[in-house]
């Protein structure tokens, strides 16, 4: 109740920033795509974790707003650093099902775009397996409303979700992102590896068949990275890689890939 409270004020009190964590090549390191994290610094309550406010925000609806304000922010980052850098580059955000499935979400998209004079094929939007599975009829229309417009689509958690495979082939998905639990199993020797192996093979393989982007998240170590490039991952994302950063640490990484 009290963190229900104080995030009412965090948006107009400015409490809320974006922090973008690299989503980078296996083969080679550079960055490809920038994904967006929203973070809450509370004047006297400090951090508070996306992980305890986001589940709050979508409990009472104000996902809503707050994600709208995270695109936005999003699309106008994107275009500082297309005009600082003069490459195009692209930005990840992670929608929620309530904010997808709200009636006016493509205009939101639309007019956030065209208020940072952003082309729609620099932004993606990550949404989970059970938010496309839940709501299929409004999330097919959606999905079809933003590939006309040139913007991407993500599956966030892939793999983790209640859901069928058909969806990747019917709806217009350009990555998938497999869910850091299979990759945590690569390098942890005793937790089922083979069953989080097999499925990590299984999404490459449908995913090339498809000509779908894959990325691995949760990426923690070296062995991990290296045993997901022999398995033609393209991309990972993790700690490993890079944390997420703050504004300018994030263009450094973009420029100047470690
Ligand atoms: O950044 P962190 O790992 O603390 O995020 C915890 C959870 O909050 C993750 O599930 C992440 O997807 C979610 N999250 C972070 N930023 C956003 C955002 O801008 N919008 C939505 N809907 N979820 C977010
Ligand atoms: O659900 P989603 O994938 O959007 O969650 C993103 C969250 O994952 C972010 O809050 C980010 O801080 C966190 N994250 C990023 N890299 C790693 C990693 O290597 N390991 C773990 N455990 N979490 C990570
Ligand atoms: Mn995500
Ligand atoms: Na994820």
């Amino acid at each position: 109740k009290l963190l229900e409270r104080a995030l009412m004020q965090a948006m107009s009190a400015g409490q809320l920033h974006l922090v973008y964590q690299p989503i980078c090549s296996l083969a080679d390191g550079t960055v490809k795509k920038l994904e967006t994290l929203l973070r809450w610094t509370h004047p006297t309550l400090g951090m508070v974790s996306a992980a305890e406010f986001i589940p709050i925000a979508e409990s009472n609806g104000q996902i809503v707003a707050i994600g709208a304000w995270a695109l936005r922010a999003a699309c106008q980052q994107a275009r500082r650093w297309n005009d600082s850098t003069g490459r195009a580059i692209t930005v990840s955000v992670n929608v929620s099902p309530l904010q997808f499935t709200q009636a006016n979400f493509v205009d939101l998209v639309r007019s956030a775009l065209d208020d940072a004079n952003l082309p729609a094929s620099a932004l993606e939007i990550e949404l989970t397996e059970s938010a496309v599975m839940r709501r299929l009829d409004i999330v097919r229309s959606s999905l079809r409303e933003l590939q006309q417009l040139g913007v991407k689509i993500a599956i966030d958690d892939f793999g983790t979700g209640y859901s069928s495979l058909s969806y990747l082939r019917d709806l217009p998905i350009n990555c998938v992102k497999i869910d850091r639990s299979f990759v945590r199993d690569l390098s942890t020797p005793r937790r089922a590896p083979q069953f989080s192996l097999a499925i990590i093979e299984a999404i490459i393989g449908i995913a090339a068949t498809l000509d779908l982007q894959v990325v691995a998240e949760g990426v923690e170590t070296g062995k991990q990275l290296d045993m997901l490039r022999d398995l033609g991952c393209d991309l990972g994302q993790g700690y490993f890689l890079s944390p997420p950063l703050e504004e300018n640490a994030a263009l450094d990484a973009f420029i100047a890939p470690p």
